[in-house]
Order: structure tokens, then sequence, then C-alpha cells
């Protein structure tokens, strides 16, 4: 497909997304990237040292990365879908699993509210569906973390854009979330370019949760946004439900690194009482622990 007809495609497709009449945004063209750096988990992955530059970005920022393409196809009102696109150019289809789950699809407003953490179903043609509302106008990037079977893990980046009334929220610096009835709090500081333990400890009126159940392979599951362009970071929870040393609450431990200073946004999914809560924190590299607190 040249670049008109995939485009011509995209608007035709988006414009059945969840019956909103989406249209594409701004998905960026192909950037470079080595599949090594590019979701690297090392934290000395910025020093491989070689004369040829790559650019090494993290990953969310583009719609097509180390042969692989995240393509939203038509779909019936209230469903998103997708397919990604390997290396020749037909839909994949072997996944490897990643924290219980082929394919992780968070998809937020550009303003980081909104926020959803969905898990797309594969046909056997590859293409993924899953149930998917946005309520309100303005422009989302849609995330595809996976991992091709043998590969390194990717995350690709499309916006979906809803129309309707926009007011922009903007988010002060906050340790602390409200969440349905519980109290979480987090504590760590973010270095630029080195591995930063991130503590979060959960309560419920007032008292330490220290019954978290397992959700996606552990009692947390952390994502982070660098506010301005929606970097997305992987983060890893230190420890797993019955590693024998991992306490089902109040805090997870999480090993989180950022590439740059600035503002990110973090968003904590657990579960407990049954049901999946997500914690929101918006914290600075250049704030000292301590200093919003
Ligand atoms: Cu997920």
């Amino acid at each position: 497909m040249n670049t008109a007809t995939r485009l011509a495609t995209y608007a035709a497709a988006l414009a059945v997304v969840a019956g909103i009449g989406a249209t594409i945004g701004s998905a960026v063209g192909p950037l470079r990237t080595t599949p090594a750096a590019a979701e690297s988990h090392s934290a000395g992955a910025h020093s491989h040292g070689s004369s040829s530059a790559v650019t090494q970005l993290p990953g969310g920022l583009a719609s097509h990365s180390s042969g692989y393409t995240f393509e939203p196809v038509a779909a019936a009102p209230g469903t998103f879908a997708f397919r990604i696109l390997g290396p020749n150019g037909a839909p994949h289809t072997a996944f490897d699993i990643e924290h219980d789950k082929l394919m992780h699809l968070i998809v937020v407003r550009r303003d980081t509210t909104g926020f959803q953490h969905v898990h797309p179903q594969m046909a056997p043609d590859g293409t993924w569906t899953v149930p998917l509302t946005l309520p309100a106008g303005g422009s989302y990037r849609a995330f595809a973390d996976f991992v091709p079977a043998g590969r390194l893990g990717l995350t690709l980046g499309v916006d979906l854009a809803v129309p309707g009334d926009f007011q922009p929220v903007t988010h002060q610096p906050s340790r602390v979330s409200e969440v349905d009835g519980y109290q979480v709090s987090l504590d760590g500081t973010l270095t630029p370019g080195r591995v930063s333990p991130l503590t979060v400890t959960v309560r419920k009126d007032g008292r330490a949760v220290t019954d978290l159940q397992p959700y996606l392979a552990a009692y947390g599951h952390l994502v982070a946004l660098r506010e301005g362009d929606l970097a997305y970071l992987h983060v890893h929870p230190d420890g797993a439900p019955g590693d024998g040393h991992t306490l089902p609450g109040p805090s997870i431990r999480f090993d989180t690194e950022v590439p740059t200073t600035g503002s990110y946004r973090l968003f904590l999914d657990f579960s407990h009482g049954g049901a999946v809560h997500t914690a929101t924190f918006t914290v600075s590299t250049t704030e000292t622990e301590g200093g919003t607190r």
C-alpha cells in the first residue's frame, strides 16, 4: 500500500472505531531504532559505543518500529480493532506472553486523562479486537505493547481523534492518589538514565492493604508516560506473587527508568476486592522526594 492509500484506509477504518467518527491523527513515520536499543531493559543500553549513530527513542512514539507496524482496522461501534504487521508486511500472529497477556493496549487522551489498559483478543488472521469507548472529545494515543515471538518487546503508538469539545487538563505534581476508596502513595525519585526504585503503598480507609490480588503476574502494573510527547516507558515490578518473598501489599516496588528530565505521569493498576483500580501520579525528575508531600 502506498502512503496515500494507507492513510485513506486509516481514515475509513477509524471512522468506524467506537462509532465516534474518528480520523487518524499524526502517527509519525518510520524512525530509526535498533531492536536492542529501542526497548532495552538494561540501564546501560545508552552506552553501546558504535560509529553508526542510531537514534534511540523510548517506545510508543512511532507506529512503525523494528519492522513491525501498528495498523488500526475497521471495527463495529464500541470496538477497537487493529493488526500488527510483521517485517514481511503481513499480519503477524506469533506473539510471546508478557505479564500474563499476548497484547497490552493502553489508551489515553493526549492530556493524559482517561487512561485505559485493556487486553485485546486475536483472531486467527491476526486481527485484534477489544471493546473500547472513548468518552470525550480530543486526541488520544493508543499504545500496543507486545512481544513478537522470539524477539524483544515493542511498544507502537497511533493517534485516535474524537470529535467534540476538548478542555485540556493540566496536572500538578502529585504523589498521593485517591481512587475507589483507596489511598495510594508513591515514594522514590526519578533519575534520568538510571534505574530508580519506586514504591507504592496501598491503603483503604487509612488502613494498610495486605491482601492485594495478583494482576498481570504481579501485585501491580505501572505505566509511565512522559508529559509532552507521551513516550511510553517500561516499568518492571520487583518481585512476583508466589516467589516466596514478595508480600501482597501494602507496598509494591518497581524499577523505573526514565530517559530524560521532565514530568512523568504514572498509572498504577492494582487488583483488590475482585476489581482492578488505577491510581495516578505526576512526578517530575527535578523534584526531590518529600518536596511535594
Ligand atoms: Cu496489560
